[in-house]
């Protein structure tokens, strides 16, 4: 029976050792919430540290924690208080959590938390292989675990992983600076898919992948050598019942029955001025959440529009958060000053513009915030989502409330109707903070009736379901990976079949296929292996060996022309039968070339790294060595710049990996394969090729014949092999008849 193994750093709930009693407290967080219903599953377990190291606790009450973990079906990781100083607030929270929020001036780059880190998700991996079995679905969460999948991966290759990181990634120009940034990114794609909240990390992720990696990206997915990568954005949700309903009940009380904070609150807004509207602020104080700008901000409105002193007063909720670290220690003292002196500045006998709470809140008292607060101001410098702007707004049972929100939360993305504002724009946070105040309740109503529509049916339930099909669906891919990867026993029925045969024929694709890609083309040429593997085949009696490529003539005359196998070139143009000379497969002509070369020309001098190959029938422009998104654009320009030439001259665009071809249409591979197959009846077919042009020939070829597709890109070929190395291998294994 297969389960779900859910992985984080944290497990979803608190130890305590009092008394030499073991207490587990359940958390409420986002993440715990979301995973409920995968997690309820009765065969899921979930994979995390305690939150005690090893030095808390001795063997006996080890056991007992285990025991207590285990009933809610939980695993700890044992760590020591050196590994987490090392691995949480050293590369965790010192290193990735600063770059990834793009806070490069507060990043470290130290040896020794980064040894620490790998040592870490070792422990983790090491407790998951214990654990997994070979149909488990496994789910890695966020930076603490970025090198877990690939740790997973190697030791059970068959097994389907997803990873999902909470915290922006960033782009390439500032992921770069990370000295490991190659492990990093090998580490995150052990994994079969890989979950970021937006598009934007998903594109940055990408970019980085392919030009740390220079792996090839197809739309979302990475093509490794033997295994493809998913990679797509879930914009996480919330439990919207939960907060909706706890704010239903919270306006239901009765006076005696509020909490002491609501009592204050209503105190308060009795008190001096009636009109004192609640703008709300909440979040962990971190540097990312922009929280000493918001206070600048506040100021600025203050000084700006004076009219709202005694009218509005900031709340200010700040969790305390990794207070151990310096540069939080420097905030939390920066942000204490900056409330002293707005205070001491604006304050009046009944009026202070700041209530500012520096501690957690149970979550009754967070519903008493998000209920009474007319506007809630967040103002994060980045943050890879944002659920308290979710919350507030699901909060909102009689639909009033104003959210404004930063521009850099993954959640301005999916909450346009909020009034989204620029952190760094004091000018504008102001004004919107007058234009929220004095907002009209028809539009406030409005604009969160479309919210709360969508984050009631986008909830972190659907988020996380979302997610696990997204898993499953790749696990059918790769399904139909491994049902078409060549096996022995095809391998051995393909050599039987070729023992057992009269007359064979063999298509052999070269670029890809027999040599890898090189930088310059020219320098892709056949190697001794190459040459004994097609010598033994054209050896054996009865056997026509082919080989069929988009090359140019004379290359592949100069390569294999003083061979005796037949060759085509320029994907179906030139024959060259065995001791024969080269002739024309198709009528064509290269007329065309003078109005088509001038502009390729034009563009290889403003494509940096391209060039232009010109075959004699066919012209070739090279993106390979460009930047690869330039190259990408440049290529849709170049199309959409010669489509009425080539629609004039009765050319066509063949779109090969990293090049665009200009040739006369209806030439291909497939129909010079057919061609070939004309004249003698073959009882044993087979044509081997990695390049989409070699589609053609697949989708040509008769039925009976052996398709076989090299690496893992979509095929209509039978079987795949995983790279030149098994074509090699494959080739090897035909044996004399
Ligand atoms: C990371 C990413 C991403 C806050 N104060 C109290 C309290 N909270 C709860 C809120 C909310 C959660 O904490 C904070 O979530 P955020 O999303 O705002 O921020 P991070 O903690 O930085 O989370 C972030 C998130 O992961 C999920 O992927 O959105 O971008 O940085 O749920 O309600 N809860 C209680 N008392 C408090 O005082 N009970």
């Amino acid at each position: 029976m297969s389960k779900t193994i859910i992985i984080s750093n944290r497990l979803p709930l608190q130890l305590k050792i009092h008394d030499n009693e073991i207490e587990t407290i359940p958390s409420v967080g986002g993440l715990a919430t979301g995973m409920k219903s995968v997690h309820s599953q009765s065969d899921s377990v979930w994979i995390g540290w305690s939150g005690l190291t090893e030095d808390q606790y001795d063997l006996e009450q080890k056991e007992r924690i285990d025991q207590a973990l285990k009933k809610h079906q939980c695993i700890g990781v044992s760590l020591t208080a050196d590994d987490i100083q090392g691995f949480y607030y050293g590369f965790s929270n010192n290193t990735l959590w600063p770059l990834f929020h793009y806070f490069m001036e507060y990043t470290e780059f130290e040896k020794n938390t980064w040894e620490t880190y790998k040592k870490v998700n070792q422990k983790f991996a090491d407790v998951v292989l214990h654990h997994i079995e070979d149909t488990d679905t496994v789910w890695v969460h966020d930076y603490q675990l970025l090198l877990l999948p690939q740790l997973i991966r190697q030791k059970r290759p068959g097994a389907s992983i997803g990873f999902f990181l909470h915290i922006p990634f960033p782009s390439y120009e500032v992921f770069r600076t990370i000295p490991c940034r190659e492990d990093i990114l090998k580490g995150m794609l052990g994994a079969d898919l890989i979950g970021f909240h937006t598009y934007d990390y998903e594109r940055h992720f990408l970019s980085a992948v392919q030009r740390i990696l220079g792996h090839e990206i197809n739309f979302n997915n990475i093509h490794l050598d033997n295994r493809m990568v998913k990679v797509d954005s879930f914009p996480m949700g919330i439990d919207y019942n939960k907060f909706h309903d706890a704010a239903k009940r919270h306006d239901l009380k009765s006076n005696k029955d509020q909490t002491e904070i609501q009592q204050e609150i209503n105190k308060h807004l009795k008190e001096g001025n009636h009109q004192a509207k609640l703008i709300l602020s909440i979040d962990r104080l971190d540097y990312t959440k922009g929280i000493a700008n918001r206070l600048r901000a506040f100021e600025y409105f203050l000084n700006k529009y004076p009219q709202f002193k005694g009218k509005a007063r900031l709340v200010m909720l700040a969790v305390p958060s990794r207070a151990n670290v310096p540069q939080y220690q420097k905030l939390k003292n920066e942000i204490d000053q900056l409330v002293g002196s707005i205070n001491g500045k604006f304050a009046e006998v009944s009026w202070t513009p700041i209530w500012y709470f520096y501690r957690s809140m149970p979550f009754e008292n967070l519903i008493d915030l998000y209920t009474s607060s007319e506007v809630a101001l967040l103002t994060p410098i980045r943050d890879g989502m944002n659920l308290v702007a979710k919350e507030y707004i699901a909060s909102k049972v009689d639909k009033k409330g104003v959210l404004i929100l930063s521009e850099m939360t993954g959640a301005s993305n999916e909450m346009g109707e909020a009034l989204i504002i620029n952190p760094n724009n004091f000018e504008e946070i102001a004004d919107t903070l007058k234009f929220a105040l004095e907002m009209p309740e028809e539009e406030q109503i409005k604009r969160n009736s479309a919210l709360q529509k969508r984050l009631k049916r986008y909830n972190v339930e659907k988020w996380a379901n979302d997610f696990i099909e997204a898993l499953e669906a790749t696990k059918n891919d790769t399904q139909e990976y491994i049902l078409k990867k060549i096996n022995t026993s095809v391998r051995q029925e393909i050599a039987a079949k070729y023992k057992a045969a009269s007359k064979k024929m063999l298509f052999i694709d070269y670029d890809g296929t027999l040599a890898p890609f090189q930088k310059i083309p020219e320098n892709a040429k056949p190697t001794q292996r190459v040459f004994d593997i097609l010598d033994a085949l054209h050896n054996h009696a009865n056997t026509k060996v082919i080989i069929i490529t988009g090359r140019d003539r004379d290359t592949i005359q100069k390569w294999f022309g003083h061979k005796a196998y037949t060759l085509i070139t320029e994907h179906g143009v030139w024959l060259k039968e065995s001791g024969q000379d080269w002739e024309l497969m198709e009528r064509v002509d290269n007329q065309w070339f003078e109005a088509i070369c001038p502009i390729l020309e034009s563009f290889t001098d403003r494509t940096p790294g391209s060039l232009v190959e010109e075959k004699r029938y066919s012209l070739a422009w090279h993106f390979r060595n460009v930047d690869p998104d330039l190259g990408k654009k440049r290529a849709t320009e170049l199309k959409t710049t010669i489509q009425q030439l080539i629609a004039n001259h009765n050319l066509e665009i063949l779109e090969g990996d990293k090049v665009l071809e200009i040739k006369v249409s209806g030439v291909s591979k497939g129909k010079s394969a057919s061609k070939m197959l004309l004249d003698t009846s073959y009882d044993f077919i087979f044509a081997i090729g990695d390049d989409w042009t070699d589609e053609y020939m697949f989708k040509e070829l008769p039925r009976e014949a052996y398709t076989v597709k090299v690496g893992r890109k979509k095929t209509i070929a039978q079987y795949y092999v995983e790279d030149i190395e098994q074509v090699y291998q494959l080739l090897s294994a035909f044996p004399q008849s």
